[in-house]
């Protein structure tokens, strides 16, 4: 096996088949597979993939139970393979396939570790992108070209070929977050990797939806995160501390609108900031980790009575233990004090529920 085609699916049924179609077309006479690495889809594409792996034995399927990631699904296909040559490509047919075997020359008989499918070299194109996202696109791209020290024209593309020693040498390394893989391995390999773009055109989505929403916009601030501050100090910590912060925030802020503008007492007022709180921290989560899984309105409620009944111990300790230190002669300056530890407590157990009850996404 020469060259294994890696494909992330989420939800791309209706497009799997036609993909194999032309990509068989594209690389007659190379020895080559396609791993389709799907993440549990609802619509079933694993189940499509399994059907035309029957027939076909160049066709693959790993399917990812409970986990979400367009890059980590990738790094797992690539592993997955034994070939000398590696490319990944979307599944919704955006990706010009016969680019495949020029990139896969230039990988036989160049001095270069990874061919880059690029836009944004003469004789690419983003195809019919409005300006909104074409726009995004620009400010995401020159922010990726800043931490990969290469002058990478389109380090946010989704479509490349690779040798097997440049997976090797950075897969250790590689953040595996979120949606750009690519930018991920360039910022890993820290410029010492040799590159060739090879133009093509963005092609409209054959069927299906886009998975692009505004998670895919934090997780790719993070990615950016992790390969510049994420070097000193671990990223995830950050975004839990930060996180955290709020919270006691959103507790401080609500204990201080229930006191001084309703005139409620420090018990309720602490308990108010509480209920506040653990909202908030419930809500972060379905956003950042339940989301993915694409939730509907009634598994959010069920998930917040589940939440509520695990976080009220936590919650009542902090609000008694609260009330104790306020003392009776209640100041200004003791109720914030008592109000802090109080939301400290409850805002830790809060965190402690949420990432014990959510699922793997990476
Ligand atoms: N395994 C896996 N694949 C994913 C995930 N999210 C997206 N994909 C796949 O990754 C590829 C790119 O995702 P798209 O939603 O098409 O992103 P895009 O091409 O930048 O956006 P559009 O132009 O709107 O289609 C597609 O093949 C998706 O099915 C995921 O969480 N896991
Ligand atoms: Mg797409």
């Amino acid at each position: 096996m020469e060259l294994t085609v890696v494909v992330p699916t989420y939800n791309e049924r209706e497009n799997v088949a036609v993909l194999v179609e032309r990509m068989s077309k594209a690389l007659e006479g190379v020895s080559w597979e396609v791993v389709f690495v799907d993440d549990d889809s609802p619509d079933g594409t694993a189940e499509a993939v399994r059907r035309l792996s029957l027939e076909n034995p160049r066709v693959r399927c790993i399917r990812r139970v409970g986990r979400r990631g367009l890059s980590s699904a990738s790094i797992e296909g690539m592993l997955s393979s034994a070939a000398s040559y590696l490319a990944v490509m979307d599944g919704d047919l955006q990706h010009d396939e016969t680019l495949l075997p020029g990139m896969l020359d230039a990988l036989r008989s160049e001095d270069v570790d990874i061919v880059v499918g690029s836009r944004y070299v003469e004789g690419g194109s983003v195809g019919r992108w409005d300006k909104t996202r074409s726009l995004i696109s620009r400010m995401g791209t020159n922010l990726g070209r800043l931490i990969i020290r290469a002058d990478l024209k389109d380090p946010m593309s989704g479509f490349f070929m690779l040798r097997r020693q440049l997976l090797e040498r950075t897969v250790h390394g590689l953040s595996a977050r979120g949606f750009k893989i690519l930018l991920d391995i360039f910022a890993t390999a820290g410029g010492n990797i040799k590159y060739k773009e090879l133009p093509f055109t963005f092609r409209s989505r054959h069927a299906g939806e886009s998975k692009l929403d505004t998670l895919t916009f934090w997780e790719y601030l993070l990615l950016v995160a992790e390969k510049t501050i994420g070097r000193h100090v671990p990223i995830t910590y950050l975004t839990w501390a930060g996180g955290m912060a709020t919270a006691v925030f959103v507790h401080m802020i609500t204990l201080h609108l229930l006191l001084k503008s309703l005139g409620l007492g420090f018990v309720l007022s602490q308990s108010g900031g509480a209920a506040a709180s653990a909202l908030f921290v419930y809500g972060a989560g379905d956003y950042f980790i339940g989301r993915r899984f694409k939730r509907g309105a009634a598994a959010f409620l069920k998930g917040l009575a589940g939440f509520a009944a695990a976080a009220l111990p936590g919650l009542a300790f902090g609000i008694a233990a609260a009330a104790l230190l306020v003392g009776t002669d209640a100041t200004d300056v003791s109720r914030i004090q008592a109000g802090l530890c109080g939301a400290a407590v409850g805002v830790l157990w809060c965190y402690l529920v949420v990432s014990t009850f959510s699922r793997r996404t990476g």
